[in-house]
């Protein structure tokens, strides 16, 4: 069998994600950077129909979306299981998952970290309009994942899982900020959370390269 390939940009939170499970359950594989224009080229979007980063080809094996190459990567592999078996906690894990897509990244990445990398304020400037109305939601999204952990070290199971690989990422973007900063000073468990998965060679190690 071919050697997995994950396909992204080297920054994407999402690739980061998918890099570290692939660490994490020691799976080696190659990762290929792209950036943003090849990933609108017509051969990428017959690959991926939204022209999203990552993607996974491993053989006949062509995925898309980070949560179904995570999902396979844990089922498809021997290894540090990275699901809990336990029905109730595996669906804990899902709803992290889902909290994550749906309520913390198109805020914290969409709304404000993208405003300081490509602003659309005036004099390119950031965009206060579309930062101020985004930091609540952030706050909102930190506060119930916050709530989530509970006195927990990981959201599901008691184990590392998916779910924590996929909020680590979203909080060491907001953490970049200053008022993301601030707001995660108000959480401080999910600070802790971000040190643990830093502590792990394997999410380190998919972490984007500064420059
Ligand atoms: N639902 C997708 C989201 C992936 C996604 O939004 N990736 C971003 C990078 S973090 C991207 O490709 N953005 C480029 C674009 O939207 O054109 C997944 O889970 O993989």
């Amino acid at each position: 069998m071919t050697k997995p390939k994950i396909t992204g940009f080297p920054q994407s939170t999402f690739v980061w994600t998918a890099r570290a499970a692939f660490n994490i359950k020691g799976v080696d594989h190659d990762f290929e950077p792209i950036g943003p224009p090849q990933s609108k080229t017509p051969e990428y979007l017959a690959r991926h129909p939204w022209g999203k980063v990552p993607v996974l080809d491993h053989g006949d094996v062509a995925l898309y979306e980070t949560t179904a190459i995570c999902s396979y990567v844990d089922t498809a592999f021997e290894g540090t299981s990275l699901q809990p078996s336990e029905p109730a906690e595996l669906a804990r894990m899902h709803q992290v998952v889902s909290i994550a897509n749906c309520y913390l990244y198109p805020p914290a990445v969409l709304r404000y970290a993208l405003q300081f990398i490509f602003p659309s304020g005036p004099d390119g400037t950031p965009n206060r309009a579309v930062i101020d109305k985004a930091l609540p939601e952030i706050g909102k999204t930190l506060g119930v994942l916050e709530a989530e952990l509970g006195d927990g070290e990981w959201f599901a199971g008691g184990q590392l899982t998916i779910a924590d690989l996929f909020v680590g990422p979203l909080v060491a973007v907001v953490g970049m900020f200053p008022e993301g900063k601030q707001l995660l000073a108000d959480q401080p468990k999910l600070g802790r959370l971000l040190g643990r998965l830093m502590d792990q060679p394997g999410f380190r190690d998919a972490a984007p390269k500064p420059g």
